[in-house]
């Protein structure tokens, strides 16, 4: 008896591991290039340049993934995908990858067939409103029309939290964020409600920013990251291992810059990392110079965050919670070993 059970375990797992073995992360070797799926278009995440190239935390990630898996950051298809277009675009194989300001929650990671794998930004909801209605403290949005994107972890934030507090308000749903902005500036609706860097990002776009204050309340955690199908584990590592080593990197002092002298380094952690010893590129099934390939293309985290989002840039963000561990924040790669 005990025998038998044992037996249909192993043959389930036997079914489970097969279904598992690499057919994302083989089709996308087999294509040369990634399909990413990406926001329509937001500064800082990712907006098409004059150019047209694909500019932002999130387009960059791409590449480094990119990077990672071909050597190539420029093997990248970009597939811009709204909040409600996103899942459904994961789930039928039109993208590998979906890397687009989405929050993790427990019902996504469990309930659509797809896997949440790590965290690459620490946001939470915020709200921004017209100056002249001269809200000092949330409340003061009670009766307001509030601009929100359907779909998204903003709409349920903003119904959850005027019930919490029994207000009242009216939503103004829109696909897209862009229009949202438009009636916000037109004065169609008093507020919009989406995540803080969001806010920051779209109000740096407007004309005339300093007639609207993005209020100082957070109202939920919005951690953001990657999303895959549950159908491949390996192309899970790669992508999970790839944000890692962003977030190793920085850990080791590792930039674009100083890249090539760090392999000459004496420090275990650093020729691991930079695949002067092979160990975790063997494990990805991917070339030693992973890592190295992915930090040279986009730079290690820090760089990441100051080159789209940081002081320095028109959305001026400090990185408050997205600091390393070691400065007070909650950025910490798991060991690289
Ligand atoms: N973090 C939120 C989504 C954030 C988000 O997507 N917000 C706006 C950005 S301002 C948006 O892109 N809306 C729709 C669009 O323009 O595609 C979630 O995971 O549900």
């Amino acid at each position: 008896m005990l025998k038998t059970i044992m037996a249909g375990a192993a043959l389930a797992f036997g079914l489970a591991a097969a279904a598992q073995a690499g057919q994302t992360f083989d089709a996308v070797k087999a294509r040369g290039m990634l399909n990413c799926g990406v926001n329509v278009g937001i500064a800082g995440f990712s907006l098409p340049d004059s150019q047209g190239t694909w500019r932002g935390m999130d387009a960059d990630l791409c590449r480094g993934v990119a990077a990672a898996v071909f050597g190539d950051p420029a093997k990248v298809r970009f597939v811009p995908l709204t909040a409600v277009q996103r899942f459904t675009a994961l789930q039928s194989g039109e993208i590998d990858v979906l890397i687009r300001q989405t929050t993790l929650t427990m019902t996504r990671d469990t309930s659509l067939g797809l896997r949440m794998v790590a965290v690459n930004l620490y946001d939470g909801h915020g709200f921004m409103v017209r100056k002249d209605a001269g809200v000092t403290e949330p409340k003061g949005m009670d009766g307001m029309t509030i601009c929100l994107s359907p779909g998204t972890t903003n709409e349920l934030v903003t119904t959850d939290w005027f019930r919490a507090n029994n207000l009242r308000f009216t939503p103004l749903l829109q696909e897209r964020m862009q229009d949202n902005a438009t009636a916000l500036q037109a004065g169609r609706c008093d507020a919009i409600g989406t995540d803080a860097t969001q806010l920051a990002a779209l109000r740096s776009q407007f004309t005339t920013p300093g007639n609207f204050v993005i209020l100082p309340e957070r109202f939920s955690k919005e951690p953001y990251g990657p999303v895959v199908r549950r159908d491949d584990q390996e192309w899970f590592d790669v992508i999970r291992w790839t944000v890692s080593a962003l977030i190793q990197a920085e850990e080791l002092g590792i930039t674009s810059a100083n890249l090539e002298q760090m392999k000459g380094s004496p420090n275990p952690e650093i020729r691991r990392l930079l695949g002067v010893d092979p160990v975790l590129g063997n494990a990805l099934k991917l070339d030693p110079a992973w890592a190295a390939n992915a930090i040279k293309a986009i730079g290690n985290y820090g760089e990441l965050f100051e080159r789209h989002l940081g002081p320095q840039t028109p959305i001026g963000l400090e990185r408050g919670l997205n600091r390393l561990w070691t400065n007070g924040g909650l950025m910490y790669s798991w060991p690289m070993r």
